[in-house]
C-alpha cells in the first residue's frame, strides 16, 4: 500500500492520508514527494475545492524521517531538495485543513503550520523537537511559528523542544479549533464541505490575501485586498451568490 493515500470524503473534498503507521507517519523522501505532487495536482484539479491532509490515531506526523537522514552530509541535504517540496505544499491554491490526531513533531509540526486550518484532537501534541537531536526546525518552524504565535512562545517551544498539548496549543493560537480525537477526521470534513459550499474564487482569493498580506505593510496588504474584491466582481459566482440572497435561495456557485 502507499505511503500516502488519496481519498475522496466528501464532494469537492480530497482527503490525503499519510500511510506510515509503524514510524509514526515520519516524511520520508517518498511521503514528501507524493505530498508535493497531490496538492499540486489537486491544486489545478477543478472537481477539488478543499484539501485535507491527516494522519491516523497516534501520529499526523513524528517529524522528518530521522534513520533516513541521520547519515546525509551537507551537499546530498541540498540535492534532496526538501525545501522545495515544502514549497509546493505552501503554494497550493486551495485552502489545506490540517487534522491532527497523535503527535504533529518537526517537520510534522512545521507540515501543519503549511495548512490554513488546523484541526487538533483533544489529545493531540505538538512540538518542534529538533535542537534535541542536533538540529533546527527548518521547514519553515522558525519563520512561522513567531508568526503564528509570538516570539517568546515560539522561542520557547523551539529551544527547549518539549511538546504542546492541544489545548495550550489552541490557547496560543496554534491551532483553530480542537475536537474529540474519534471526531477530528469528521470535523475537518464537515468544515471542508462547508467552505467548498462557497464561490471557490472568493475562497481562494481570502486564502492568498491573508497568507500574502501577512508579510507585507498593512497600507500594501489593504490594497492587495481591495483589488481582489473588485476582481471578484467580474466573476458570475459574485452575480449568482448576490441574486440568491435577494431570491433568498441556496446559490449555485460554479467557480467562475
Ligand atoms: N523518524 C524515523 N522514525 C521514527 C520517527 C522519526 N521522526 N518517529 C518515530 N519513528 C519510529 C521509531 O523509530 C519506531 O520505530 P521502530 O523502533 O519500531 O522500528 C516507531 O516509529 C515508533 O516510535 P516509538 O516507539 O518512539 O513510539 P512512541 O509512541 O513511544 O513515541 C514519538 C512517539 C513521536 C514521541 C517518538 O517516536 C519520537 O520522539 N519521535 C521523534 C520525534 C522527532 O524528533 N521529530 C523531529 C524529527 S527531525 C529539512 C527541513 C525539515 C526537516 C529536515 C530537513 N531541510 C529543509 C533540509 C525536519 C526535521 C525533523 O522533523
Amino acid at each position: 500500500m502507499s505511503v500516502v493515500l488519496l481519498e475522496r470524503p466528501a464532494e469537492h473534498v480530497a482527503l490525503i492520508r499519510i500511510n506510515r503507521p509503524d514510524a509514526r507517519n515520519a516524511l520520508n523522501m517518498a511521503v514528501r514527494k507524493l505530498l508535493a505532487q497531490h496538492l499540486t495536482d489537486l491544486g489545478q484539479d477543478p472537481a477539488t475545492r478543499v484539501i485535507i491532509i491527516t494522519g491516523n490515531e497516534k501520529a499526523f506526523a513524528a517529524g522528518a524521517d530521522i534513520k533516513e537522514m541521520a547519515d546525509a552530509g551537507t551537499i546530498e541535504m541540498m540535492q534532496r531538495g526538501t525545501h522545495l517540496l515544502w514549497r509546493v505544499i505552501a503554494a497550493c491554491p486551495k485552502p489545506v485543513i490540517a487534522a491532527v490526531n497523535g503527535f504533529a513533531l518537526g517537520g510534522g509540526c512545521e507540515l501543519a503550520m503549511t495548512c490554513d486550518i488546523i484541526i487538533a484532537g483533544e489529545n493531540a501534541k505538538l512540538g518542534q523537537p529538533e535542537v534535541k537531536i542536533g538540529i533546527l526546525p527548518g521547514g519553515g518552524g522558525t519563520q512561522r511559528l513567531p508568526r503564528a504565535i509570538g516570539k517568546y512562545k515560539a522561542m520557547k517551544i523551539c529551544l527547549t523542544g518539549d511538546l504542546v498539548a492541544a489545548k495550550d496549543a489552541y490557547d496560543m493560537g496554534l491551532v483553530s479549533e480542537i475536537a474529540p480525537d474519534a471526531e477530528v477526521e469528521k470535523r475537518a470534513i464537515e468544515m471542508a464541505t462547508q467552505i467548498a459550499s462557497y464561490a471557490p474564487l472568493a475562497v481562494q482569493q481570502i486564502k492568498e490575501l491573508v497568507n500574502a498580506g501577512q508579510d507585507a505593510s498593512l497600507d500594501t496588504a489593504l490594497r492587495l485586498e481591495t483589488k481582489a474584491m473588485h476582481i471578484l466582481f467580474s466573476s458570475q459566482d459574485q452575480k449568482e451568490g448576490m441574486q440568491a440572497f435577494i431570491e433568498k435561495r441556496k446559490p449555485e456557485f460554479q467557480g467562475r
